[in-house]
């Protein structure tokens, strides 16, 4: 029996679903909570996207007329909750607290099944893949939105289909979405990544000036700091994708990125290779992800700059 045959047994027309997602959401993150509320809804179940506040600009346009709920308007002990892209409980809004998890569907390594229903794999390039993989599987209708976000997610988790997440299905994945609705891929990419402000380029431009080579030239590292953000007049989400100008570098084979906070320290790791697993490193300092993608936060009191190199030096150092 297909899963989502079994999850819609399971359902009910009494209660709200709330599909959420990790903080700091990116596309993988919005469009599969889209397409979730909107497979949900047509289904005549109620489902609401929850709507935070860190959902970047380029990616609130996907959600058109998607039904969403602010996080804050949720009331307690009323509904159900659905958490997709979400690595751990921890990633998730502190304020769900009373509403229980129905489902989890995910693609991290290490997720601990934290849902009544659980469907995690890892072999996936983004949780969209696996929805648009389970929704196919029930031969479900993609409407345009729908088909617009999951391929958003597609494109957004796989740096357009260069990473080393990418598999024949998520190509075939993405044809079906073209097939099935007509969409025009440019048009995304035009939405998504060319929407650059001037205060952006000029961030990038100041990112790109601070790329420091270490371990011969094998690890790119950047810092900014809070001040870098004032003087540009940015903040921390018009960062998203700088790092992968550091990795097309010839030599470099892994790139860490490193956010001062006043409080915080957040750092972003990226490597070339699947050989090469950023996530360990990122465990150290309390983070998680992907082996070749993966970030952490943590306290600025418990982050040392050369430790981390160090621990980065160690993994191209392995035979
Ligand atoms: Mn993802």
């Amino acid at each position: 029996m297909p899963f989502l045959a079994i999850i819609a047994d399971e359902l009910q027309t009494s209660i709200p679903y709330y599909i959420c997602t990790h903080v700091r959401p990116d596309g993988d993150a919005v469009g599969s909570q889209i397409a979730f509320t909107r497979y949900l809804n047509s289904l005549k179940i109620k489902a609401f996207y929850v709507l935070t506040h860190d959902i970047p600009r380029n990616l609130q346009i996907l959600i058109k007329d998607t039904p969403c709920i602010c996080l804050e308007d949720i009331e307690d002990n009323v509904g159900a909750l659905i958490a997709l892209d979400c690595a751990d409980l921890t990633r998730l809004p502190a304020s769900f607290k009373n509403l229980t998890y129905f489902l989890n569907i995910d693609h991290h390594p290490n997720n601990p099944n934290f849902a009544k229903h659980n469907y995690v794999q890892e072999s996936f390039s983004s949780t969209c893949e696996i929805l648009i993989t389970l929704l196919k599987e029930i031969r479900w209708n993609f409407d345009p939105i729908t088909a617009q976000a999951l391929y958003a997610g597609l494109i957004t988790d796989t740096g357009n289909f260069s990473h080393s997440n990418v598999s024949a299905n998520t190509f075939v994945c993405a044809a079906h979405l073209l097939q099935c609705t007509h969409l025009q891929p440019y048009t995304i990419i035009q939405s998504l990544f060319e929407q650059k402000t001037l205060a952006q380029i000029r961030l990038l431009s100041l990112f790109l000036s601070k790329i420091q080579l270490c371990c011969n030239e094998q690890i790119a590292c950047i810092e900014l700091t809070q001040d870098d953000y004032i003087k540009t007049n940015t903040q921390h989400s018009d960062t998203e994708g700088f790092i992968a100008h550091a990795l097309t570098m010839q030599n470099v084979k892994i790139a860490a990125f490193i956010e001062y906070n006043e409080n915080f320290v957040k750092g972003s790791l990226r490597s070339k290779s699947p050989h090469l697993a950023v996530n360990q490193v990122a465990l150290q300092f309390g983070g998680f992800g992907h082996i070749c993608a993966a970030g952490f936060q943590c306290p600025s009191q418990a982050f040392n700059r050369d430790q981390l190199i160090q621990s980065l030096a160690k993994l191209i150092e392995q035979p």
